[in-house]
């Protein structure tokens, strides 16, 4: 019996909604930040539904918590799917949280469906993968794949000051019963759910979107030096002015990154003034840069571009500039494999499907170097994410969920 005949509507929603109260906002969104407290109540909450499925809950020196189903060979690699748990400051219900608790529904699906697989299952929730707090995001994967040393991954700091070390002890130590790995294990295959966070499924009517790839992004951290100096006395002739300096540095930028086709993605999401105080020349800038392109030669050439268009800007306004490059991950195909094993889920069970590449990122382009990896996209209400609006159907989400359950099961007796 094929487990998608099992997935629940109802209780695929209600956990949505249940997962969606642990760091709720009055708008409808959630806030909460990696390795916080509210994660660790969701990832509580995570273990809990899965031990009562029969689930082996463990964690890894990285904070990535797996839940594991045993198969009928307990020593193959086992096929693993997930997403993350953690949420940008104004995010949604649905991002992350969607392939976490589709993964959960898949297993609940197999367990009535009474499909038993030759591979164990492991459903993750990964740390980190916003990167909204800690930079950069998707540390817990990255760590897994060792694709970043995990020192520089625990020394990242947030604007507290509180390194993901010291959270991540916190939340290790909420779950003191679950055995702790050095990160990393043999997967088979990696499969992960998640929403759009754009709106072609919408536009085009499609229910599934099969994903083929993921473009790549390179995110810089800029801090800018000036002198403080007294607003009212100094004059403008003499002012070493850090926000002078910074808004010149954004402003060449966007010119460098100007694209007419509309494809390049760039973004200054973090813009700190100091000292802030409205009498006194700032003397120093801290900005964020999160740059993308779906092409790896122009990756390189427009990236490789930012620290020298930095220090000019820096240089014409009498200011220091110093430009760290925090993430540099290239874009990455899916596995077609599991591409076309994903397209023949969709076209089985009738849903309308879309093959199309990830603007957004994800923890499944660290799994990709590692093991045949695809990702099962569904629609979100115009397309929107990172923002408290954004929303999904229950229907949108069982669709998913039904072509998830199939493509694990099977490749799960691969
Ligand atoms: O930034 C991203 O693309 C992901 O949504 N964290
Ligand atoms: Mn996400
Ligand atoms: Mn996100």
């Amino acid at each position: 019996m094929s487990p998608s005949r099992h997935v629940d509507v109802a209780r695929l929603w209600r956990r949505h909604m249940e997962m969606a109260a642990i760091g709720a906002l009055s708008r409808g969104g959630v806030n909460r930040p990696a390795l916080s407290p509210l994660d660790a109540d969701a990832r509580r909450r995570l273990v809990g539904w899965g031990r009562a499925l029969g689930l082996e809950p463990f964690q890894d020196t990285m904070g990535n918590l797996f839940l594991r189903r045993a198969g009928d060979e307990p020593g193959a690699a086992p096929v693993m799917t997930g997403s993350h748990l953690d949420t940008q400051p104004t995010g949604g219900k649905f991002d992350g949280t969607y392939g976490v608790l589709a993964g959960l529904e898949a297993l609940e699906a197999m367990n009535e469906a009474g499909r038993r697989t030759r591979r164990p299952i492991v459903l993750v929730a990964w740390t980190n993968e916003e990167g909204a707090r800690f930079q950069p995001g998707c540390a817990g994967s990255a760590a897994f794949a060792g694709h970043a040393p995990m020192d520089r991954l625990l020394a990242a700091v947030d604007r507290a000051g509180v390194s993901v070390d010291t959270a991540l002890a916190d939340v290790l130590a909420s779950q003191p019963d679950l055995p702790v790995l050095p990160p990393g294990f043999p997967v088979h295959a990696y499969v992960e759910a998640h929403i759009e966070q754009g709106p072609r499924l919408e536009n085009e009517g499609r229910t599934v979107g099969v994903v083929t790839g993921i473009q790549g992004a390179r995110w810089f951290a800029v801090e800018v030096g000036g002198v403080e100096a007294h607003a009212g006395t100094t004059p403008m002739a003499v002012r070493r002015d850090a926000l002078w300096g910074a808004v010149n540095m954004v402003r060449a930028l966007r010119e460098l990154m100007h694209d007419p086709t509309d494809v390049v993605r760039f973004n200054v999401g973090r813009f700190e003034v100091g000292p802030g105080s409205p009498n006194t020349v700032p003397g120093r800038v801290f900005f964020t840069i999160d740059f993308r392109h779906p092409d790896a030669a122009t990756l390189v050439r427009l990236g490789d571009a930012v620290a020298a268009v930095c220090r000019r800007e820096a240089e014409a306004c009498g200011v220091t500039v110093a430009v760290t490059e925090t993430s540099n991950t290239p874009p990455v195909d899916f596995d077609a494999g599991v591409v076309s094993r994903i397209a023949a889920a969709a076209d089985r069970l009738g849903l309308p499907r879309l093959d199309m590449p990830s603007g957004a990122g994800h923890d499944a382009r660290h799994l990709a170097a590692l093991c045949p990896t695809g990702m099962i996209f569904v629609p979100c209400e115009k397309g929107i994410s990172h923002n408290e609006a954004e929303n999904a159907t229950p229907d949108h989400l069982a669709a998913g969920t039904k072509v998830l359950a199939d493509v694990l099961a099977d490749l799960a007796d691969g």
